[in-house]
């Protein structure tokens, strides 16, 4: 069996996305996601210059040799560009074996673990009462779990709050959108936001809240403690983790739970974090962590040290990464949760997929492969916009972490 075509599709029905179709002279073909968002051109070079051309005549059903050729090979290992693109082709072929096997993908993992996928939606509001409001509609949807962001008086468009309640878009300007960013005001007003949600709805639901890289790992630690009361399901990216020792501070300091991961590539990313035991979930997903392969690897280490998965599952990863991370999700021991911000209409329509939503879980389809194509005449009608993620300013003007 052979590889004898792979093409790269880029789109934008509502956000941009690049796919991999692999094409085999056995008529069978898969699909991988390799959307990079804000830098998507770089990896569809790297796909078509750099990847493509050592895919033709290979044999897809070796997907371990094909995922080791194509690190290795590479020499400069790691990094998003790198890693995205392994994942695709490491998405497409796993599609094919599965596709092949007459198998959804989660019976080729090892079968499932669990019949269906708890999720959390994103909740935000430009103030406390509009979260509040928001939180309430996702438990009228039958969410269990749900991520709270607000505004914050004095900061100009805080991380996480969209233009309506229910959807929040990032990537929303041709060139990067300055917001602005005050930790003092921040540490102020969020417990005000946990507070007022426990004695709205109780204790019931699991809530989540994304630090999202802006605190120091004191100023971490300290959000972390104060939080305490509300019995967060996790705080997420609370410090930059280049550094993975700095969880050491926040983790002595708080019993929070803590997450990480969603910028993550490899395995080399989470190893001290894990091993130290300095988090209680890991948010790599298929597309960021060089997809099945790899991050099935990621998941056996966690599971040593009872580390649950949390895989990334904003709107800038495709319906293509969703459909994998639910067949990975269902399969995987040490599951925890999956992130699941909904797609717009015209991404669901481009990505014709068999999972669904039902009372706060995702359903994986029982199609052999993993269950998403791509319908490329609809997908033509899409030409990709240049979007980026905004940058975050101090109030003196310094660049911080958005
Ligand atoms: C999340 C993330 C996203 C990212 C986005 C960047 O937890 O879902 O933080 O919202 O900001 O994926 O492209
Ligand atoms: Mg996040």
């Amino acid at each position: 069996m052979k590889i004898t075509r792979a093409k790269v599709i880029v789109t934008c029905p509502g956000r941009n996305f690049v796919t991999l179709k692999i094409e085999t002279d056995q008529g069978v073909y898969g699909i991988g996601d390799a959307t990079l968002n804000g830098r998507e051109l770089a990896v569809v070079s790297y796909l078509e210059d750099h990847v493509v051309p050592c895919l033709i005549g290979r044999d897809p059903r070796r997907i371990e040799d094909i995922w080791q050729y194509l690190y290795r090979g590479a020499y400069w290992r790691r990094g998003p560009v790198t890693m995205r693109a392994i994942a695709a082709v490491d998405m497409a072929l796993w599609d094919i074996k599965a596709k092949m096997a007459g198998m959804p993908l989660y019976d080729l993992l090892g079968g499932k673990s669990r019949d269906r996928v708890m999720v959390y939606g994103h909740a935000n509001g430009r103030d406390i009462a509009e979260t509040v409001d928001a939180v309430g509609q996702y438990i009228d949807m039958g969410y269990k779990a749900i991520r709270a962001q607000t505004g914050i008086p004095g900061i100009k468009d805080a991380y996480g709050v969209g233009r309506g309640t229910l959807f929040y878009e990032p990537a929303d300007a041709a060139l990067p959108s300055e917001t602005g960013w005050d930790t003092r005001k921040a540490l102020n007003h969020i417990p005000k936001l946990f507070d007022k949600l426990r004695e709205t709805y109780g204790f019931d639901y699991h809530l989540l809240h994304d630090g999202h890289h802006r605190y120091t790992p004191q100023e971490a630690a300290n959000l972390g403690r104060m939080l305490e009361p509300y019995q967060l399901f996790w705080l997420e990216d609370c410090t930059p983790a280049e550094n993975q020792e700095a969880f050491r501070l926040v983790r002595q300091h708080t019993v929070t739970p803590l997450a990480v991961g969603e910028i993550f590539n490899t395995i080399w990313d989470a190893k001290d974090l894990i091993e130290n035991q300095l988090i209680d979930y890991i948010r790599a997903t298929v597309v960021g962590a060089g997809g099945l392969t790899h991050l099935r690897r990621i998941a056996d280490l966690a599971s040593l040290y009872q580390i649950r998965t949390g895989c990334h599952g904003a709107t800038d990863l495709s319906p293509v990464t969703m459909g994998c991370a639910l067949h990975f999700d269902s399969w995987v021991p040490n599951f925890g949760i999956q992130e699941y911000m909904r797609h717009a209409e015209e991404t669901d329509a481009v990505f014709p997929h068999d999972y669904r939503f039902d009372d706060g879980y995702l359903i994986c389809g029982e199609s052999p492969g993993h269950g998403v194509d791509i319908d490329e005449a609809l997908a033509a009608k899409y030409p990709y916009k240049p979007a980026y993620l905004p940058v975050a300013r101090l109030n003196d003007g310094t660049i911080w972490n958005w």
